[in-house]
């Protein structure tokens, strides 16, 4: 691992270190809300994968106005999301379903997106948002225009049928995106050897003819400096290439998950390299930070979160009538499970 700071300036470096904390801070602050009852889905927390979704949102290029680069995230790429202008009461509106939120209380996760600040929600069938996004990148290519695409996904979708068929056509389209592969060894109960008998996800790489690099996860600065690396040369013509991201799911599939299936050593041997911790010590030993710069970007990431989790408890559920706006066109026409006569038998 290098020592330079990847031609960082300080405020750079600093912001790094606010986007892991906020992160951190926000699913935190999920896990409380929760507890007390106004999270309506499940949390999915990337609990010492932060670095990974962090390092390769701040190695692209982010704009807000429609002409930057696109992200797909991931449950498990929040702070990517963040990156790229996801507001933080948003990301708690829609855990708690409110009709304040960008999806109107339809959906209870990061099913969102926002065309103007470059991210699109995922969409639930694992791997098909590479195919989604090797066509959106295919625009950008044919266009001429500067732009790239990364799309996040883990060890278990890499064995999806739509994963192979999404990456082979980005490649042979020379797509301009880049496919992070979050290998946090676990896919929900399922170990990483019992999807694939490759040990490096890059090994597929030059399957379909694209390059790959496997990067420590862990570390903000080397993923942050491998996805720039990705970016140059995806953005020069190269086309399609994939960086693993190799780093472990510290948690359950989502809290209600007791991932008792885990060897709890392991777990308490990826305790030790927190991204947060390894990032922080290294801010401070190379004097890129003070202690003092450090406890206030932590607290500001702290309040912001409890702040906007705040006003968000405090904002109306949906209408139940808005539940099927925009989904008919013609709103007048009773909808199949409201109308008070019964089903015609015949047409069963
Ligand atoms: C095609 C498909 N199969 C199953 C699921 C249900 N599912 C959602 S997340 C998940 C586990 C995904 O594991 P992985 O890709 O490793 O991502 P991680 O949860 O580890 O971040 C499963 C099986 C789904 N959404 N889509
Ligand atoms: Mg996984």
């Amino acid at each position: 691992m290098s020592d330079s700071a990847f031609g960082l300036g300080r405020t750079e470096l600093h912001d790094l270190y606010r986007a892991l904390c906020v992160t951190r801070a926000a699913e935190e602050r999920l896990e409380l809300l929760q507890k007390q009852g106004h999270v309506t889905g499940g949390v999915y927390r990337c609990l010492g994968q932060e670095a990974g979704a962090v390092g390769a949102a701040f190695a692209l290029r982010r704009r807000t106005d429609g002409t930057g680069d696109m992200l797909c995230h991931t449950i498990r790429a929040a702070g990517a999301l963040f990156l790229f202008g996801g507001e933080l009461i948003d990301y708690f509106r829609q855990y708690m379903a409110k009709g304040t939120g960008p999806t109107r209380g339809r959906e209870a996760n990061v099913h969102w997106f926002d065309f103007d600040k470059g991210f699109v929600g995922p969409v639930s069938p694992l791997g098909t948002m590479i195919e989604i996004m090797a066509g959106m990148t295919l625009s950008f290519r044919l266009r001429g225009e500067e732009r790239i695409g990364m799309v996040f996904y883990g060890d278990g979708a890499s064995s999806t049928g739509a994963w192979h068929e999404g990456l082979n056509f980005a490649a042979v389209q020379r797509c301009p995106m880049i496919l992070m592969v979050e290998n946090n060894q676990w896919a929900f109960s399922t170990p990483t050897s019992k999807n694939t008998r490759v040990s490096s996800f890059t090994e597929k790489g030059p399957g379909y003819g694209i390059g790959a690099e496997s990067v420590d996860g862990t570390d903000v600065l080397a993923v942050f400096d491998a996805v720039r690396r990705a970016a140059n040369l995806v953005r020069s013509g190269e086309g399609t290439r994939m960086v693993e991201l190799k780093y472990f799911r510290r948690r359950g599939h989502a809290q209600h998950d007791p991932q008792d299936y885990v060897d709890p050593a392991e777990i308490r041997k990826w305790e030790k390299k927190d991204p947060l911790d390894l990032y922080r010590a290294r801010l401070l030993e190379k004097e890129w930070a003070s202690e003092a710069e450090l406890v206030a970007i932590e607290q500001d990431a702290f309040d912001s979160c409890r702040v906007a989790a705040e006003e968000a408890i405090g904002e109306p559920y949906p209408d139940g009538p808005d539940a099927v706006t925009d989904v008919y066109t013609d709103v007048s026409t009773p909808h199949p499970w409201t109308r008070a006569d019964s089903p015609d038998p015949t047409l069963a």
